[in-house]
């Protein structure tokens, strides 16, 4: 099916999903022509400002929440999809944000998910999962829910909570840490905009096509960056770009099978443009897998890139070796529970500190 343009509509569900687009309306970011909050909430909608609210489920709920039951969500939902179905009439692509875990957003997601297959756009997720502090049921009812659509559709951007805890101490209060969540998901939002949309005073684009093949790839998965830097400091912007919490984290990123970035930087001379590429190719290893639009902003003071960094599996299949057992293809995991770490980590002497030290120095028990 063919997507029809590259306006986009922004759905944010839930009570996570509402304050977030609730907040990017007030940026005016463009150009998503359309901002809708979804809930079946009706007093958490109406306190929104500057965004169409979208009441589904009524008849469920008694205009409440789903109070974190999914399959209230799922229903709330079904008896409305059409008013979702009309929103999204008329643009290409329909970014749809919220927070797993609870209710509403975690049955939802999925049934948005199936009625958008049905139109010619091009659907992508940006969701995040609950910290670990909110408990396992709530991480429970999101990696369930995240299982379902990844099924589904391939455009699904997961922003785990837990990856905050890496840029905080333990004694940092709970409300700060939400308060970075939403900063993670509104960067992200803000990346995967600015990268799908096409400015008309973009100077090199990027190109739709490549953009829309590269988010409908089947067996991928995929990161959002998004990197600043004070003038034209090329390596401070691949620093910060690799050091946002979304991003994966340096190995992540060099182990991409394609990189789609967006750069936004005051008018630059060619000898600059190949300075900035250079330290990008350099910084994440990517030469044959960029594809890279510039817009430039003559009297910016700095420069920004947003970035979407896609990994494709391997066949999932496996081989089967020669007893006829089935192989499954090993895939890099990072460990622990910060996801975005790379999978190994490595003290600043180079060894990998998820050896013991014993065991790394090959110290004996009986040598001690
Ligand atoms: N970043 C951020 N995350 C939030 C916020 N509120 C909730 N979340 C996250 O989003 C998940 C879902 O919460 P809500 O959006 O309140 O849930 P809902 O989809 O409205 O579900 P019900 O209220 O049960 O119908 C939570 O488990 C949190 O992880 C918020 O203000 N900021
Ligand atoms: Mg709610």
């Amino acid at each position: 099916m063919k997507i029809i343009n590259n306006k986009i509509s922004l759905i944010g569900l839930g009570k996570c999903g509402g304050r977030l687009v609730e907040n990017l309306a007030k940026t005016h970011i463009t150009p998503v022509i359309k901002i809708a909050a979804v809930d079946s909430d009706t007093a958490f909608l109406n306190s929104l400002e500057g965004v169409k609210k979208l009441n589904t489920g009524s008849q469920r709920t008694e205009n409440l929440g789903c109070g974190g039951n999914p399959e209230r969500g799922k229903k709330a939902i079904r008896d409305d999809i059409n008013l979702i179905r009309n929103f999204v009439q008329d643009t290409g692509f329909v970014v749809v944000v919220g927070g797993l875990g609870k209710g509403f957003t975690t049955g939802a997601v999925g049934e948005i998910a199936q009625m958008l297959k049905t139109l010619p756009v091009m659907p992508i997720f940006v969701l995040s999962t609950p910290f670990d502090i909110e408990g396992g049921l709530f991480r429970e009812k999101a990696e369930k829910a995240l299982e379902n659509l990844n099924a589904k559709v391939k455009n699904v951007v997961n922003i785990s909570n837990n990856l905050m805890y890496s840029q905080t101490s333990a004694d940092t209060p709970i409300t700060e840490l939400f308060k970075l969540a939403d900063k993670a998901l509104i960067d992200g939002t803000r990346a995967l905009i600015d990268i799908i949309k096409h400015e008309p005073n973009d100077t090199i684009s990027l190109d739709f096509s490549v953009i829309a093949a590269n988010l409908s790839r089947r067996q991928r998965e995929c990161a959002l960056s998004y990197g600043i830097c004070e003038g034209k400091d090329f390596d401070q912007l691949a620093e910060s770009f690799i050091n946002c919490p979304l991003s994966g984290g340096e190995t992540y990123i060099k182990s991409a099978t394609s990189i789609v970035l967006k750069l936004t930087t005051p008018i630059l001379t060619s000898s600059e443009t190949k300075k900035c590429i250079d330290a990008l190719n350099q910084h994440f290893d990517c030469e044959n897998k960029l594809n890279i639009g510039f817009h430039f902003e003559s009297n910016a003071n700095k420069c920004s890139l947003s970035g979407l960094i896609i990994k494709e599996h391997e066949s999932r299949n496996g081989s089967r070796n020669s007893s006829g057992q089935l192989e499954l293809d090993l895939i890099e995991r990072s460990r622990g529970i910060f996801t975005g770490l790379p999978a190994k980590m490595h003290d600043k002497e180079g060894y990998d500190i998820n050896i013991p030290t014993f065991q790394r120095l090959e110290i004996s028990l009986e040598e001690v």
